[in-house]
């Protein structure tokens, strides 16, 4: 049986409208394991190509695989379920398999949503596809292989979780033979080529609004280091890679570990630069020191608010004053840093949105970002907005800037103008554009930011279209 698996492009039919392009590291994974065990398994990356439907559809007749696999975010989940109406229209017996997070979380209504779906895949997806494929080969039961969704005699049975992964140096390196690597950049990238890659899988925190946990379970998995640093020495090697970004929740829960990561990329003897995510509560002095030699040039740390009661209601198990005191460390180290804030959670007001505002000027970071609270399936916060009343009536809203879900005592037109100021009142500044242009490093870099300045702007002039129809829809009411 022939398997391809498939990263799709967000937008199908507009080869133009893309933000970055970045390596789909979940399939990659899933690719080189089931490669390393003898599967005729087929990675292809359509999105990095900026291919469209119909040449997509070209594609798949030419490879002509078994089983077609495809991850799926919850933004992306109408897209999926129209690309597989036009495929299933070529070739009725492809069987189909969805997995990633939205599936992770909604294995059931995904089925239900779409008749085109012959699987589901929830959580790591590496062992149950392997068990699914030997079974579909060899013959025997589905419902003996635990993380799968399939239909049985019309109905739609989802089998237990499976456990997760315990020992990830088992794993083989993903498969970056298939993917096109100097095709790959995100809006820091300065050297290509560029590379993500995981160091660990798994968040024992709890944020309300973080659909991690539920994928790669509560509990950290570490790589060993010298594992890492053996793909890192590959990817250097072979494909040219200089710069990279740990794809981690958080790359400083375990900061022993950390270290000794550090300490063999220094041993490992090939330049590299690097960047991660990490929490304010979990800083050390030291440790970022550390970092920062070993080629780390900078750190995505979440704030999400400015406001300790919204902090404490988003469970996000640090305060302001945690926060603060993150950010003091970050200055007197000298490392770069960019922050991400929610707006539009559960309790915020017009006030605690314009103090986060604030708080982002305050803090004079390189970037930050603003997204619109989006209640992913699985989540805490998902569970809240549907007993508010919220209702779903389109998936591809799920996206940090659709608004699916307003904060009880707000409107949406408030909530869209909250984020025009958010982006006018940061981005907008002469002091950040200056600096901004300050830190390029490379033509690619600048290259890259000027395509980003060109996305929030035109973002924020679709918001601000939006809200003015949904105002002339109140006058002719
Ligand atoms: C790093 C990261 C990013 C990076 C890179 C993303 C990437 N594609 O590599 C950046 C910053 C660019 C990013 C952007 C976004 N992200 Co993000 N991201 C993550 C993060 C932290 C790790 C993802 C990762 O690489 N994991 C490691 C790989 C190995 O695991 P994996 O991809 O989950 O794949 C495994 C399983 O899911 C499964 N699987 C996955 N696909 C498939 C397919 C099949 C067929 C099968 C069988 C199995 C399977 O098997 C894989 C191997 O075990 C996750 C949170 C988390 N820890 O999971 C959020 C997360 C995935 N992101 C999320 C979101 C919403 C986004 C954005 C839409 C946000 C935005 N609007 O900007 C964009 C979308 C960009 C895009 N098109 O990819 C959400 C998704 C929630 C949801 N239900 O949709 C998550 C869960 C975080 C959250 N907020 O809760 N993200
Ligand atoms: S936001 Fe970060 S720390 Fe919080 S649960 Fe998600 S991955 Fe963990």
């Amino acid at each position: 049986m022939k398997l391809l698996l498939i990263n799709l492009p967000k937008n199908l039919d507009n080869r133009y409208d893309y933000d970055l392009v970045i390596q789909p590291l979940g399939l990659a994974c899933i690719a080189s394991f089931l490669q390393s065990k003898g599967f005729d398994t087929v990675l292809y990356d359509a999105n990095a190509y900026h291919l469209v439907r119909s040449e997509i559809l070209q594609y798949i007749d030419q490879i002509g695989p078994d089983m077609i696999g495809i991850s799926v975010m919850t933004y992306q989940l109408p897209i999926v379920v129209s690309f597989l109406r036009d495929l299933k229209r070529r070739n009725s017996h492809l069987l189909v398999v969805l997995g990633g997070p939205h599936v992770s979380a909604e294995p059931q209504s995904t089925m239900e949503c779409c008749m085109d779906v012959d699987y589901v895949v929830t959580g790591e997806g590496e062992y149950t596809m392997l068990e699914l494929l030997t079974l579909l080969k060899q013959g025997g039961n589905l419902d003996a292989v635990k993380g799968i969704g399939y239909r049985h005699e019309n109905n739609i049975i989802i089998n237990p979780h499976r456990e997760m992964i315990k020992d990830l140096n088992e794993l083989p390196y993903a498969d970056w033979s298939s993917l096109p690597m100097e095709k790959y950049w995100d809006v820091f990238t300065t050297r290509k080529n560029y590379a993500r890659i995981f160091a660990s899988r798994g968040c024992p925190y709890k944020c309300t609004f973080c659909d991690a946990p539920r994928i790669m379970g509560n509990k950290l998995r570490k790589r060993t280091p010298e594992n890492i640093i053996g793909e890192i020495t590959l990817l250097y090697d072979k494909y040219n890679v200089r710069e990279f970004l740990f794809n981690d929740s958080t790359l400083n829960i375990d900061n022993k570990w950390l270290v000794s990561l550090c300490e063999e990329i220094l041993k490992m003897g090939r330049p590299i630069i690097w960047r991660c995510n990490v929490r304010a509560d979990r800083l050390q002095k030291d440790i970022l020191h550390l970092m920062k030699r070993s080629g780390c040039v900078k750190v995505i740390m979440g704030i999400e608010s400015a406001d300790d009661a919204m902090l404490r209601s988003m469970q996000k198990g640090e305060s302001l004053d945690d926060i603060r005191r993150g950010m003091q460390i970050l200055k007197e180290v000298g490392m770069p840093s960019d922050h991400g804030f929610i707006i539009g959670m559960p309790g915020d007001t017009v006030e605690s949105i314009h103090r986060s505002i604030h708080f982002a000027r305050e803090i004079d970071a390189s970037v930050v970002t603003f997204s619109l609270a989006t209640p992913f399936p699985g989540t805490a916060f998902y569970e809240q907005a549907k007993q508010e009343g919220m209702v779903v009536n389109d998936w591809a809203k799920f996206d940090f800037f659709g608004i699916p879900y307003v904060p009880q005592g707000m409107t949406k037109e408030q909530l869209q103008e909250c984020y025009r100021l958010a982006v006018k009142e940061f981005y907008l500044r002469p002091k950040y554009l200056w600096h901004r242009l300050l830190e390029m490093r490379s033509f690619t870099n600048l290259r890259i930011n000027l395509w980003f300045a060109f996305r929030i702007l035109q973002r924020r002039y679709r918001l601000g279209v939006l809200a003015r129809k949904e105002v002339a829809k109140c006058f002719l009411r």
